[in-house]
């Protein structure tokens, strides 16, 4: 096989046509589903087959993974140890037409092994963490849905669970096929799990119907006591399981998260993420990760590799106890194709009694994308928005206001029956949404009690302030009124903030200019006072009112000294001042 390899190399150095290399690839691949002395399958890490013999002889297996034995990764193959892969510039045209399929760099996959090695990206004190023994931990089954995954990715997740999970924790892995339309991921991908040395159950939904209602059929088929959800395209490194199941050992209402790093869908380097990141939210219900408060630091005493309390969770990676998964309602059975499952499940997990928990000492990769790959029957928007208005009408009471302002138009959105759900949320006698975001939440993008929710008009020009989608560090917009609410939705919060969605005004000098910052809820350069009577908004800390553009800054607002010209007027959409 070393030879083959030399072999590959002498071609691509020649660089002869694409389409023979095409089907030196594909030989090389194919062989490795059915060839014993190909190397693609050969190392295995200790956590893996050691102590762990396969739970049925698989003859063909036996030959490729040598009991017990590590060796260290083969030198100069790419990819090894999470390094990145360097496409030769002569195939890198090649390698762009190939990103399209998949919106990663497929052949940079396809030349990495299935079962590359991973450094040990834990922090030091979860590497010798004791669990209790590993014979009372639950098992799992994991479920990984897919639709039109690349052969190399969806093997790839498989082999690191194969190579790093103790094996009687391995109920099965439920590999559930959202009719795809790729001829590998039909009998091939049946005869090559066979041979695997843990047991995969495939399933087929015939017809697509999106991640939400494949992870139900996974689900419905599982033994273990738990179930684990992964995308289709994770790499699980050393000690990922154990952490998870355990915080379900020791509470089986804990639905726990791995932190999630980053397979790059450019060179499939593997990039360590943060523990220092949590799962929120913003006003457009679009899932985000926030820097971890230091309250959360504080009440883990200081020590990181401690689990933390997260508030939302991405959605791709989890375990849950599976009779606690039905419990508390499984899934939205209504939700389509793609999204809103994640926030769905973490409101409700917290809101009726549970937790979710990101495991810190838990690593998982995973390819994140910046394009979606896959065809969205029905249109994107509208099912962004239907799975999204699902949950907010469910759970999130008054505060689904924040969703609608800022999303003029979703309101059209068919958003089906919701009586099942609304029941759920009874029989589980769930808390409010104030109450997840009084305690669960506080540094929520949400204020907990605001005057207006609106827009905000100055009276003299008739223009409103906007986001102009601006980021943290921008410029405030101010742009005439539109009245149809989006970037000119506003906030006069009762912390005497103006927000709009994940952004407050900030002024930090004295002459401003007007910015942008997050919001910290802690008044200071974020304070305005807001006079009923004047109708001016008084910045404290400078002692002055904003007030229309300077002429040199046409669509920035400008703070000055207070007067009673109409410029420093500002009427505030739907303000309650009670
Ligand atoms: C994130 C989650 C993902 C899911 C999603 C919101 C992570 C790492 N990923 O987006 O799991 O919670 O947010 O819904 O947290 N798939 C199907 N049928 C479809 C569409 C997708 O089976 O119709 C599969 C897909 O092949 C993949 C999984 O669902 O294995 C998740 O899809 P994704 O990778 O496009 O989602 P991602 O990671 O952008
Ligand atoms: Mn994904």
């Amino acid at each position: 096989s070393r030879l083959r390899y030399q072999y590959c190399k002498v071609i691509i150095a020649t660089s002869m046509v694409w389409f023979l290399l095409d089907v030196v690839l594909l030989m090389y691949y194919t062989d490795c589903a059915s060839n014993p002395s190909c190397d693609q399958n050969r190392e295995v890490a200790p956590g893996g087959v050691a102590g762990n013999p396969p739970k049925k002889s698989a003859g063909l297996l036996d030959a490729i993974l040598p009991k017990g034995i590590f060796k260290p990764a083969p030198p100069n193959l790419p990819g090894e140890m999470g390094k990145a892969v360097v496409i030769p510039p002569d195939l890198q045209a090649k390698s762009k037409e190939m990103f399209k399929i998949n919106q990663f760099n497929l052949m940079a996959s396809e030349m990495i092994r299935l079962n590359r090695t991973l450094p040990d990206v834990r922090m030091e004190s979860c590497k010798h963490k004791e669990y209790v023994a590993t014979n009372l931990l639950p098992d799992t089954s994991v479920v990984i849905v897919f639709h039109n995954e690349a052969w190399t990715t969806l093997l790839r997740t498989v082999w690191s669970i194969i190579q790093r999970s103790p094996h009687e924790l391995i109920k099965e892995i439920i590999l559930v096929d959202d009719a795809s339309e790729r001829d590998f991921l039909g009998r091939k991908l049946e005869m090559y799990v066979k041979e695997l040395p843990v047991p995969v159950v495939i399933e087929r939904m015939g017809e697509r119907k999106g991640l939400i209602r494949a992870r139900l059929r996974g689900a419905s088929v599982a033994k273990g006591q738990v179930i684990t959800f992964l995308d289709a395209h994770c790499e699980c490194t050393e000690g990922w399981l154990e952490p998870l199941l355990y915080e379900i050992y020791k509470d089986r209402t804990s639905v726990v998260c791995p932190i999630i790093d980053v397979i790059s869908d450019e060179t499939f380097e593997y990039i360590t993420g943060s523990d220092m990141t949590w799962g929120g939210f913003n006003w457009k219900l679009n899932f985000r990760w926030y820097p971890v408060p230091q309250r959360e630091m504080e009440r883990r005493g200081g020590d990181r590799s401690l689990p933390l309390r997260s508030p939302t969770m991405a959605g791709g990676l989890l375990s849950i106890e599976r009779n606690y998964f039905y419990e508390i309602g499984s899934y939205d059975r209504g939700m389509d194709i793609w999204g809103g499952e994640n926030l769905e499940m973490s409101f409700r997990v917290w809101m009726c009694g549970g937790q979710v928990l990101i495991a810190t000492c838990s690593r998982v990769g995973h390819v994140f994308r910046k394009v979606s790959p896959y065809s969205w029957p029905g249109g994107v928007v509208n099912i962004l928005n239907h799975n999204t208005m699902r949950t907010v009408e469910v759970w999130m009471d008054n505060y689904k206001d924040f969703y609608y302002k800022i999303n003029p138009g979703v309101k059209q959105t068919e958003v089906g029956d919701l009586t099942q759900r609304l029941d759920l949320r009874k029989k589980l006698e769930c808390k409010s949404f104030r109450w997840y975001l009084e305690n669960i939440y506080p540094e929520s993008q949400m204020p907990l009690d605001y005057y207006s929710l609106g827009e905000v008009r100055n009276k003299e020009t008739n223009m409103c302030l906007d986001s102009m989608g601006r980021k943290s560090g921008e410029k405030v917009g101010m742009v005439p009124c539109h009245n149809m609410g989006g970037n000119q939705v506003f906030s006069y919060t009762k912390k005497k903030s103006l927000m709009t969605d994940d952004l407050c005004i900030d002024v930090s000098q004295v002459k401003g200019p007007v910015k942008f910052f997050k919001c910290h809820g802690l008044g200071g350069n974020q304070l305005f006072e807001y006079d009923k009577q004047t109708l001016q908004l008084k910045h404290s800390n400078s002692n002055q009112c904003l007030d229309k553009p300077n002429p040199s800054e046409r669509d920035t607002p400008s703070v000055g000294p207070c007067n009673n010209k109409p410029s420093q007027q500002w009427v505030l959409g739907d303000i309650d001042l009670a």
